[in-house]
């Protein structure tokens, strides 16, 4: 009898690891296409910067925008989208407990759909039908098959984040009146916000951008689509962000052995990212002629209200440090830092993505205040700025948390060599991106555009001010090349590799003399309310004099 109970328990054990192993699957097959697109989205960086240097040419008829378009769809879209939804699938399953059949299978759907959409628009992209770059702006006219792609990947998006979703659901059915999972109630958040988003770059491409490369209309209002991209286009840097502070909150301070500073501040901090991400679309647009100025200052208000959630997490991160740090013995205002664990790549790393994005924050905030837009619009400042914040504090954290997730999910170990190999990574990083994003804010100050190709203006006194900054950019880029080859080895290694054993998903508890989770923070009805009131009110308005004032639209330009 006993042997019996042995068994069947041992045979439950097994279901669940089995079931474990299926998401893990699902998790992986996302992962893989995250670092194919990180291949050769990295390449196409590579090319860019030494282009822009002026010492190279592009062989074979490639074209510069054809590249850059490469370039940003790969690592902004494709890489980030991947790679997050391969992550949340793992988290809900880790916390929420193992997805059902059902739930499961939507993922894979949502994977497939994706994945379908990705080959499409990058084949067009490769056939030179579309360098419209990853922001595809009308009047520059992609071939429609590339509209149509993107669709997918967002449709896909949508199938995928419900079976994430509907784990959390599960989980609130069966654990009436407790506070859910602190980390599936984030994803959950991040695919609330994304949805939301979305809805308005899905229009742009259903209602304009399909029809009318499709031939049905002639003329779309640019204006108009430049809006709606851009109502979704905040929130994209936001849903690329969230995943990191995931990570942050959740998993960093159980790697340092630490607790999670506060429960309800967490939650708090997330429901204002799904509150303010949307409305605030137009400090992308301050320029832009069209949208009277009392709206786009009506939103420089609500982007300086989504500063705040990243100013609690600040603070509350440092808080987890120096409590665990004190804990450990460190004296002093600054003693406790040296406790922290800076040998251990699953810290180091995306402790590194926290510091890089303290300037490229403050830079975010030198973007939105009104004014000082007007210096760095259009200019290669911009760049610099989204290289400190998603491709180093979030791609930083992503690689970080590869350190443990691919061997997690792999059924692998993190060897000493490879933690070594990942603390070299980064450093590589963040020196190659300390080159290449300081020059490109310098020469941004000094009106270097961004978005172009290298000219020499036909001999303007002031492109010859940029040169020196236009070579800074190609060395600091070829860092960053090696550093994606370097992070490469080290992902093929703990994929396929590294020692079988079993490596954690680090999920940290909540300090013992935090306050209760007040049960509003997931009150989703509420904040839905609100959000959409948010959106009206930041919307409706300048939408409705885009279309009563409108021009008579353009027809679609190629200009590649
Ligand atoms: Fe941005 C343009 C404003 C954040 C990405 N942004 C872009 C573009 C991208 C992008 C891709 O208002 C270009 C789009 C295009 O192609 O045209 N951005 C902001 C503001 C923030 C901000 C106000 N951006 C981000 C994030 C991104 C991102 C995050 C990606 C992930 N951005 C703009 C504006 C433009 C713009 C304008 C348009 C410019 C134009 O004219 O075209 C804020 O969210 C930033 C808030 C962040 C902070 C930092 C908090 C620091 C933390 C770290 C703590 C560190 C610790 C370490 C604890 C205030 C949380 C401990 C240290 C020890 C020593 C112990
Ligand atoms: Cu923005």
């Amino acid at each position: 009898n006993k042997q019996n109970i042995v068994g069947k328990v041992s045979n439950k054990v097994n279901d669940l690891m089995q079931v474990d192993r299926k998401d893990s699957k699902v998790a992986m097959a996302h992962i893989y296409v995250a670092m194919i697109a990180l291949l050769l989205g990295g390449t196409a960086g590579l090319l860019q910067v030494l282009v822009r240097s002026g010492e190279f040419k592009l062989p074979w008829g490639i074209g510069y925008y054809q590249v850059l378009t490469v370039h940003g769809v790969l690592l902004g879209l494709i890489l980030t989208t991947f790679f997050i939804y391969g992550f949340q699938i793992a988290a809900v399953s880790r916390t929420s407990g193992a997805l059902s059949a059902k739930q499961r299978l939507l993922c894979w759907i949502g994977f497939w759909t994706m994945t379908a959409g990705t080959a499409m628009a990058s084949a067009m992209v490769l056939l030179n039908e579309a360098s419209v770059l990853y922001t595809f702006y009308a009047p520059l006219q992609a071939h429609w098959i590339f509209y149509l792609g993107l669709t997918l990947v967002v449709v896909g998006s949508w199938i995928g984040g419900l079976g994430q979703a509907l784990r959390w659901m599960q989980w609130r059915k069966e654990n009436k009146g407790q506070t859910s999972p602190l980390l599936s109630f984030m994803v959950v958040c991040n695919n609330l916000m994304w949805f939301v988003a979305t809805i308005g770059v899905a229009s742009e491409v259903l209602f304009q951008l399909l029809p009318w490369s499709l031939g049905l209309v002639e003329r779309v209002d640019i204006l108009l689509s430049r809006t709606l991209f851009w109502s979704f286009g905040h929130a994209l840097v936001y849903f690329w962000l969230l995943p990191a502070y995931m990570i942050w909150y959740v998993v960093v301070p159980k790697v340092i052995g630490g607790k999670i500073f506060s429960d309800a501040l967490s939650r708090l901090s997330f429901i204002m990212f799904v509150l303010f991400s949307v409305p605030v679309g137009l400090h992308h647009q301050l320029t832009e002629p069209g949208v009277d100025g009392s709206w786009k200052f009506l939103q420089v208000i609500l982007t300086m209200m989504v500063v705040i959630p990243s100013l609690l997490t600040a603070f509350s991160l440092f808080a987890t440090f120096e409590i665990r740090g004190r804990s450990l013995g460190g004296k002093g205002v600054f003693g406790w830092l040296k406790q922290l664990p800076w040998g251990d790549a699953r810290f180091f790393v995306p402790f590194l993505g926290m510091l890089v994005f303290i300037p490229g924050g403050a830079g975010g905030i030198v973007n939105a205040s009104y004014q000082m837009n007007q210096l760095i619009h259009n200019t290669i400042w911009v760049t610099g700025h989204f290289h400190l914040t998603v491709a180093t504090a979030v791609v930083l954290t992503f690689f970080g948390a590869c350190y443990w997730l691919v061997p997690h999910l792999t059924g692998r170990t993190l060897t000493k060599e490879m933690n070594k190999l990942g603390i070299i990574q980064a450093i590589v990083w963040v020196i190659g991106m300390g080159i290449m994003s300081s020059a490109m804010h310098v020469a941004g100050l000094l009106g270097a555009p961004r978005r172009s190709a290298f000219s020499d203006y036909g001999g303007a006194e002031i492109a010859s001010t940029w040169v020196s900054y236009q070579i800074a950019q190609a060395v600091g880029g070829t860092l960053l090349f090696i550093g994606i080859l370097l992070f490469l080895y080290i992902f093929v290694k703990l994929c396929w590799f590294a020692p079988k054993g079993q490596e954690e998903f680090p999920i940290a508890e909540v300090a013992p003399n935090a306050e209760k989770t007040p049960a509003i923070l997931e009150n989703f009805k509420l904040w839905i309310v609100i959000l959409v009131a948010l959106v009206l009110i930041a919307y409706t308005f300048p939408i409705f004099d885009i279309i009563t004032n409108a021009p008579l639209g353009s027809k679609g330009y190629k200009l590649w």
